[in-house]
């Protein structure tokens, strides 16, 4: 049910310094920057090259918005580093209830929307050997007026989400 590793989340202090830390180092480049005020960030996507099963993975930089949300609070304790990882899914209401049938406590009791019009879900780190697992089902481009990539990687993006 869970088919690929669909991003890995890194929470970061200056969002646009990480990025470009990311682009020069690796050569990503930033396909999305959107700001979340339910989850309390503004996150960037980069594109980490393309697979062979159709899919794509991605780096989540997260920056938090304000004092005040998950993202904050982790900084604030942990520092810069890795926050979550995300499986892909197409269906994550039944991925998220197929946890919940092994005693795997979902955070939200609903789907939320996340970046670039997926829809997502976090799996409660105590009860996953302390790593924050999100479940996310992309739902067609959605990002896609935030998309800063060019024309040709956008269109592989909007193929890759569909
Ligand atoms: C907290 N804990 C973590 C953790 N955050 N452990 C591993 N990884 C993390 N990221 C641990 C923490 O050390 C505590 O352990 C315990 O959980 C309770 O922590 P807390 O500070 O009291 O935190 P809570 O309970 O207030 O919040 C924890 C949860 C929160 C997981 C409920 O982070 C949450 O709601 N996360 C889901 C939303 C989210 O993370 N949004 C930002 C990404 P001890 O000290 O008790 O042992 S948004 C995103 O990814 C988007 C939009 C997307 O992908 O599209
Ligand atoms: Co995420």
């Amino acid at each position: 049910m869970l088919t690929r590793i669909d991003h890995i989340g890194i929470a970061c202090f200056d969002l646009d310094a990480t990025a470009e830390f990311y682009c020069r180092t690796y050569g990503f480049t930033v396909a999305s920057i959107e700001s979340s005020q339910e989850m309390g960030v503004r996150e960037a996507m980069l594109r980490v090259g393309g697979t062979d099963d159709g899919g794509a993975s991605w780096i989540q930089l997260l920056e938090p918005l304000g004092e005040g949300g998950p993202v904050a609070g982790w900084l604030a304790r942990n520092g810069e580093g890795v926050h979550h990882i995300a499986f892909g899914t197409a269906d994550v209401e039944a991925a998220t209830a197929a946890a919940g049938e092994h005693g795997v406590r979902s955070v939200y009791p609903e789907p939320r929307p996340g970046s670039r019009g997926s829809r997502i879900n976090f799996l409660h780190p105590k009860d996953c050997h302390g790593v924050l697992t999100e479940l996310v089902t992309a739902t067609g481009a959605g990002g896609a007026a935030t998309l800063r990539a060019d024309p040709d990687q956008a269109a592989d993006q909007r193929a890759v989400r569909a």
